[in-house]
């Protein structure tokens, strides 16, 4: 049989191998089906917002159609739907963090979801002027819930967030009327304008959808991830594990998988619950094992060294290890093919958020008012199922990686005191980076994010792009599957310094930090923007100016797109491995990769070798270095 090569994970070969061996179908194999994908989707030039369509437009000018029904062009059409793909990333990040911000606001102190960090809490209730004296803790957790809550749909003003940006970011904002107000305001005028017969000028929906991205980024992602701190605890590094030869043979093996760590939290607790431990024993098992894919993992990794299943790809290879008894999910990413796979194998399917109900699962609503004991009550059903393991179909994997996680930006400055000399500096602050970056040791930064796509050898656009940059004195840092992808492969071990550049080991080995930093999950690239945010603020210019890049090597979601456009409006160049659906639209195009740079200082470039695309950003520090007239 041919060998085919899909990644450059020996766990995610060995699992493929064993799919095709027992025909099971995978990702792959769907993708193979699939042949070659439509041209006009691939190009977005095809429309079916209404019933008149739906319409395509030939790629060819002069040939065929050159106008949908309604008279639409293909620039229109394009900048539509590039626009929805962001309303719907933003709506997906946000609504996360809505139901954060509710679950603070239930929060008390009997309850199950309590304040762990209140240092957080004061400082952002200071921030948003919230009467802090003499008042309980939980009104004040209430009383700021409230305020963020009233983030997504205030009639008046602009998003709290936006004011942590550095003034001259606050500027082009200002300048060009990207400063966004309410989050769902900005989605809903999206879905409005991009309506039949509405906005009919290219330009203006791209400009629309970067006022809603910056909605996402400031708004919904960063309140998810203070919210989360607030609840669960600010990450502190910590070591953990990644790859399916985390799974246990001996153990039931649970995997939480999708995105808000109000599930994940609850289940770290009940599969330590001592009733559930007894029971795990009572039907042969020696414990219970959790463990987390996708962004689930990244937020319990990060909070409690959960280890690290895998990320998006691996979903099903999972369950196809035969040692899996039930994969929990909540909402994002979760790929209906879990259905009927999962009744190949004994494991259960568990769907818990009304918001991702899927055909074929069992649906058992997780309710936060009573969080734990629905929790329990799950973790009661997976340790039910191992006595319906069935021995023989069973294969995990010896590999899996060694990695520390955890590094919040309180958690990297912490880290950074080691080098503060006392008498010269305050501590708790990002001075030490600042001044590694200034002075040339480290030459700049890369944030590496974003997911899976069989488009790209599975992790291969990940791992290849981040070793080149590390090499080159380029500080990683990483949030989503991409992190996942660096965790596996070894580059947040400590012993990933040998990888590193000269300058950037030392580095590394005098702070006591691997080369890659893991930030979190998909919400958490919002710790990226403080971090940039506050190091502008450091060397006194706008985000644009800093020697600091972004990338999305293999990503494949509407929410990979909202974040690269937030992240360009922030004014950090981006680089996609994987092409957009813009293509059919010149315009579209030069706005995105040129014309940009023009409005918010930053573009995009798209660039599918990593090879290629790691010497291009570093072309770029380095120009942004000689711009600031940084250490050549
Ligand atoms: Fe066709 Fe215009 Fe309707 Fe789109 S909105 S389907 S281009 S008629
Ligand atoms: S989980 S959005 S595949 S990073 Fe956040 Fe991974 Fe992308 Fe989902």
């Amino acid at each position: 049989m041919e060998e085919k090569i899909y990644s450059i994970d020996p766990v995610t070969e060995e699992l493929a191998r064993k799919a095709e061996k027992e025909g099971i179908e995978t990702l792959w194999d769907r993708k193979k089906v699939m042949k070659t994908p439509c041209g006009f989707g691939e190009q977005g030039l095809c429309c079916r917002i209404c019933a008149m369509g739906p319409c395509r437009i030939s790629p060819t000018e002069g040939k065929g159609a050159q106008k949908g029904i309604c008279g639409a062009t293909a620039d229109v059409i394009i900048a539509r739907n590039l626009a929805r793909m962001i309303a719907a990333g933003t709506a997906t990040h946000s609504d996360h963090g809505r139901d954060i911000a509710h679950v603070l606001h239930m929060a008390k102190r009997d309850g199950n979801y309590k304040i762990t960090d209140e240092k957080k809490l004061l400082n952002l209730a200071k921030e948003w002027e919230v009467e802090i004296e003499n008042r309980d803790i939980y009104d004040i957790a209430h009383e700021v819930a409230e305020i963020a809550l009233n983030e997504f749909g205030k009639p008046f003003g602009t998003l709290r967030f936006l004011e942590r940006a550095p003034e001259q970011r606050k500027s082009v904002w200002e300048k060009n009327d990207i400063r966004t107000g309410a989050i769902d305001k900005e989605i809903a005028t999206i879905m409005h304008s991009t309506h039949i017969g509405c906005c009919a000028d290219a330009k203006d929906l791209v400009h629309k959808g970067m006022r809603a991205s910056l909605a996402d980024g400031w708004g919904g992602s960063m309140i998810g991830t203070e919210f989360s701190d607030i609840l669960f605890g600010v990450p502190v590094p910590r070591e953990t594990e990644a790859n399916l030869g985390v799974l246990e043979e001996d153990q039931v093996n649970i995997i939480v998988h999708g995105h808000e760590p109000s599930l994940s939290e609850m289940m770290v607790l009940a599969a330590e619950d001592p009733e559930l431990l007894q029971l795990a024993k009572e039907v042969g098992a020696k414990g219970i094992n959790l463990s987390g894919m996708c962004c689930t993992a990244n937020e319990v990794t990060m909070r409690h060294g959960v280890k690290i299943a895998g990320n998006l790809n691996q979903q099903e290879l999972a369950v196809l290890t035969g040692a899996v008894e039930a994969i929990i999910v909540d909402v994002q990413c979760i790929f209906p093919a879990l259905a009927p796979l999962t009744k190949c194998y004994h494991t259960k399917f568990i769907t818990t958020s009304p918001k991702a109900k899927i055909t074929g699962a069992t649906h058992m609503e997780f309710e936060e008012e009573k969080a734990l004991q629905s929790a329990k009550e799950i973790v009661r059903e997976a340790v039910l199922n191992f006595k319906n393991r069935d021995t023989k179909k069973v294969f995990i994997p010896k590999t899996k990686s060694h990695a520390v996680v955890g590094y919040s930006v309180e958690a990297i400055k912490s880290q950074l005191d080691r080098v503060v000399n006392s008498q010269l500096d305050e501590g708790g602050t990002l001075k030490p980076l600042a001044d590694c970056i200034a002075s040339g040791v480290i030459r700049g930064a890369a944030g590496v994010v974003g997911c899976n796509n069989p488009k790209v050898k599975h992790d291969y656009g990940h791992v290849e792009l981040m070793k080149e940059l590390i090499k080159n004195d380029v500080i990683v840092v990483t949030t989503g599957c991409a992190a996942q992808a660096a965790a596996k492969a070894g580059l947040m071990s400590k012993e990933a310094r040998k990888l590193a550049g000269k300058g950037l080991a030392k580095v590394c080995e005098l702070v006591d930090i691997p080369p890659v930093l893991h930030m979190g999950s998909c919400v958490d690239i919002s710790r990226i923007l403080v971090l940039v945010s506050e190091l502008a603020k450091l060397l006194k210019v706008d985000i644009s100016d800093l020697p600091v890049v972004g990338a999305a090597p293999e990503w494949m979601s509407e929410k990979a797109i909202a974040i690269g456009t937030y992240v360009v409006t922030s004014g950090i160049d981006t680089w996609l491995g994987v092409v957009p659906p813009v293509t059919g639209s010149d315009i579209i195009v030069d706005i995105l990769t040129n014309k940009a740079e023009d409005i918010v200082g930053a573009k995009f470039h798209v660039e599918p070798d990593p090879h290629k695309a790691a010497q291009q950003m570093i072309e770029r520090i380095e120009e942004k270095r000689e711009a600031l007239g940084l250490a050549t």
